[in-house]
């Protein structure tokens, strides 16, 4: 059987590779090896997709390739789902977790993992998909009463809508009712405090953590 590294690393080539079968293959072995899912997202997927980011950014590869890429991302994922959903804490829910990627951003790989993230560390996650109005957010607040609004930003151009969040929550007269979260690549805590987000998240493991210091 191969060992724990190899199969990471055989993640992370299944992502620069762009080949989805051997992505499925990779989460499928991590979990005959009982490898912690969320290492192998981490140091397998995530690294992988890091390398074909860079690669893109230096204009080496092109968007049909990033593509492909998130499309093996997926499918590792998908197999991994519902081994995460089985070592979801079965205590009671630590709070109410709602989470979305901001209008205009189509963006939603590093959204799904904070959020299975966040479910498997016990949170009721909602779920809002990607390219989320900030109109539906600030109505899906109003009716689910959420503990936490996080927003995920992957482009300089759509985490400026992070800062209408803020406002039309105070619009509505719910801001001091839910806390914010904000993250994606381009989010820092400098962002966060000058938009007035109550949490900032640099990894889906920074965000448990810090929803928890909040909320716990
Ligand atoms: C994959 C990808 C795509 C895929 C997305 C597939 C999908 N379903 O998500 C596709 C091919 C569709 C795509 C499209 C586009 N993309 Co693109 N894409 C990327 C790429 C290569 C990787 C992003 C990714 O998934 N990373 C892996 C995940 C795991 O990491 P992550 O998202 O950062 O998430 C982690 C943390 O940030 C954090 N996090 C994320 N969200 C949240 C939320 C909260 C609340 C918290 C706390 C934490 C958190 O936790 C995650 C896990 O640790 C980046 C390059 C890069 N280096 O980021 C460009 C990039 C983001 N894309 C870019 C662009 C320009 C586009 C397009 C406009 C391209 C085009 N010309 O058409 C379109 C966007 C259209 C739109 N309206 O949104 C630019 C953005 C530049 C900018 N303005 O800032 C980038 C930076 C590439 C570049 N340098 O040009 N893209």
């Amino acid at each position: 059987m191969a060992s724990k590294e190899e199969i990471i690393a055989k993640a992370q080539e299944s992502i620069t590779e762009f080949d989805a079968d051997m992505a499925g293959e990779a989460a499928k072995e991590a979990l005959a090896a009982d490898i912690d899912p969320v290492e192998l997202i981490e140091k397998g997927f995530t690294a992988g997709m890091q390398i074909v980011g860079e690669k893109f950014e230096q204009g080496s590869l092109f968007l049909p390739h990033v593509l492909a890429a998130a499309e093996a991302m997926n499918s590792g994922i998908n197999v991994i789902k519902p081994e995460m959903e089985k070592r979801k804490s079965k205590t009671e829910s630590k709070g109410i977790v709602m989470i979305g990627t901001i209008e205009g951003d189509i963006h939603s790989i590093g959204k799904d993992i904070v959020s299975s993230m966040l479910s498997i560390g016990g949170f009721d996650v909602i779920d809002l998909g990607r390219d989320v109005a900030v109109s539906t957010f600030v109505e899906k607040v109003k009716e689910m009463k959420p503990d936490v609004v996080a927003s995920s930003a992957l482009m300089t151009t759509t985490m400026v809508t992070q800062i209408q969040l803020e406002e039309q929550l105070k619009e509505a007269g719910i801001r001091d009712q839910v806390k914010t979260m904000i993250g994606g690549a381009p989010c820092t805590q400098d962002w966060a405090d000058q938009i007035g987000a109550d949490i900032y998240g640099e990894s889906a493991t920074d965000a448990v953590n810090k929803v928890k210091e909040v909320l716990l």
